[in-house]
């Protein structure tokens, strides 16, 4: 085919902080603020792109660090990619495949931007190019992490109150059994039927603490138990979603599709949390949950707590799935102090509206990226 003209001239990747609204308590890590590396790809026909990656802890969740991710992008993916044909993402993406090897949540922020570009210059919303939509708006739960169990039951009735989020997630696995479970209890209590509530452990237990655990928890009144075992343990998430009389999710474990195939092969988990960065990137991410539908494993749309652009790519993504039986926790943005969109997304009535403008669908105010960024001018010491 013809050549088109339009280049990719510039990648930017800065690193933004932002204060959380609370501390936010995860079995490996306590967070108080969340640092996101905001990726714009310049395209010579003045589209900008955007991406976006964003961990938890940094490396305490997974084995990429905000700063890494930012020197990745600058030394290893930019110059591959700067003075190529910026309107074939696929083949840019093939090629950065060839000389990075993991890497994925660098990648995602990169594809994302790539795509956006695309989606852009094509004048459709990104979820058009990731196969199109089958729905406007998503579920989207909250999580509850205080740390306390009074203040989370507070949050959770100002929640409800306020129509935002009827499911919730809770933070277990750093305490002690009993203590995590009559934390969950009290909390399940409080809701009644009013909401489902759900438990993340984030790998801390051993199998014996799961078994009892699913036991436990099932009295509860709780509905699904997220990555209890260690990444690793394959065979001991197959006995324990054999054996536990609640859904069990995986997602830590799920690095892309090679992965999810094998839990699908061994029923290793009645649910994935699919998350792009983890997956290796929003196609990648598709694969995992076409790997789900064909192995009758449920699909939830996963966050890394990423911000308002990593936040609506995956919406993107999820609005195309043909099922999402466990809705989505795309809550990431509203952890955080500071909105860095000119627009907030559109959060209501328990779940998130997906933008019908062309790309992301979204626009950084950069005042506030400039203001936020580790070494915007605001912060630089002459
Ligand atoms: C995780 O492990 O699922 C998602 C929601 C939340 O509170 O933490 C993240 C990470
Ligand atoms: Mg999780």
């Amino acid at each position: 085919r013809e050549s088109m003209p339009f280049k990719v001239e510039k990648i930017d990747t800065w690193i933004v902080d932002i204060p959380t609204i609370r501390p936010h308590v995860l079995s490996m890590i306590a967070i108080n603020k969340q640092v996101m590396v905001i990726v714009r790809v310049h395209c010579s026909d003045g589209i900008v792109g955007m991406g976006e990656g964003t961990t938890i802890g940094g490396l305490s969740y997974g084995d990429e660090s905000p700063e890494g991710m930012k020197l990745t992008i600058d030394e290893y993916m930019a110059p591959l990619l700067i003075g190529r044909e910026a309107t074939n993402t696929a083949s840019l993406m093939a090629l950065v495949r060839q000389y990075v090897v993991g890497n994925h949540f660098a990648k995602n922020a990169v594809e994302t931007a790539l795509l956006d570009a695309e989606a852009q210059r094509a004048g459709v919303p990104l979820s058009e190019l990731l196969g199109g939509r089958l729905r406007d708006r998503l579920p989207v739960l909250w999580t509850l992490a205080s740390g306390d169990t009074g203040r989370d039951i507070e949050e959770a009735e100002e929640m409800l109150a306020q129509r935002r989020h009827d499911v919730f997630k809770l933070k277990i696995g750093k305490r002690a059994l009993a203590d995590d479970v009559a934390h969950v209890a009290a909390i399940k209590r409080a809701m009644g039927d009013r909401a489902s509530v759900r438990v993340d452990v984030n790998q801390a237990w051993d199998e014996p603490t799961a078994r009892r655990g699913a036991h436990m928890l099932a009295d509860a009144g709780v509905d699904l138990i997220e990555q209890p075992l260690p990444r690793a343990d394959r065979e001991g998430m197959r006995r324990l979603t054999a054996y536990s009389p609640i859904a069990i999710m995986a997602d830590e474990a799920l690095r892309g599709p090679s992965d999810a195939l094998d839990f699908a092969r061994n029923r290793g988990a009645d649910a994935f949390s699919i998350k792009p960065p983890q997956a290796g990137g929003l196609f990648a991410g598709g694969q995992l949950a076409a790997i789900a539908e064909a192995g009758h494993i449920g699909v939830y749309g996963g966050t890394m707590l990423e911000g308002s652009v990593g936040t609506i790519a995956c919406a993107h993504l999820y609005a195309t799935f043909a099922k999402l039986e466990w809705g989505t926790e795309l809550f990431g943005p509203l952890l955080q102090t500071e909105e860095i969109l000119t627009e907030p997304l559109a959060f209501r009535e328990f779940g998130l509206d997906l933008p019908i403008g062309p790309g992301l669908g979204v626009a950084l105010d950069m005042d506030k990226v400039h203001h936020f960024r580790r070494d915007g001018p605001s912060r630089t010491v002459v």
